[in-house]
């Protein structure tokens, strides 16, 4: 991740906990600890590579755990699309293939990467059309943390 990045998963870190501390501050004045449940997850750079016709599409992002403990993606779901897999991509004797992940952990202060010829979001059948500079909705599920529901830009087919 580039250092711009991170300085923006850093202000948008920094945002929410001044937002939490505001919403504690006016409903429960010093009845609770600093280290009650924070949702400590972070999504950058999500995007969905957009296909020709109803092919199956990829989702790419990061998966930053800010938090104390480890979490575990378990799920993903969007109003766009019927069906929603996490899937990993795997190179074997000259031969791609991909299989369904039911769990995956994130250590705590650990950053993990959706990427081509690595982890992807798969996108199957789609509600409606896409176009390139859409933005539809994905939700990502854990145990360990709250759900998040994430914007996710549609690219090109040769985008990264
Ligand atoms: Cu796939």
């Amino acid at each position: 991740m580039t250092k711009r990045a991170d300085i923006g998963v850093l202000a948008r870190f920094g945002l929410y906990l001044i937002g939490m501390t505001f919403v504690t501050g006016l409903t429960a004045p010093a009845a609770r600890p600093v280290t009650s449940a924070v949702s400590t997850t972070v999504v950058t750079h999500a995007r969905i590579r957009l296909l020709p016709g109803d092919l199956p599409l990829a989702g790419y992002f990061d998966l930053a755990n800010q938090g104390a403990r480890s979490v575990v993606l378990i799920a993903a779901s969007s109003p766009a699309f019927r069906k929603v897999e996490i899937h990993r991509s795997m190179e074997e004797g000259g031969m791609s293939s991909m299989v369904p992940v039911q769990r995956l952990g994130i250590r705590a202060g650990a950053i993990l990467r959706f990427s081509p010829g690595g982890y992807h979001l798969m996108l199957v059948r789609r509600v409606k059309p896409l176009r390139i500079g859409d933005t539809v909705p994905v939700i990502l599920k854990f145990t360990g943390a709250a759900p998040l529901r994430v914007m996710f830009r549609v690219n090109g087919a040769d985008s990264e």
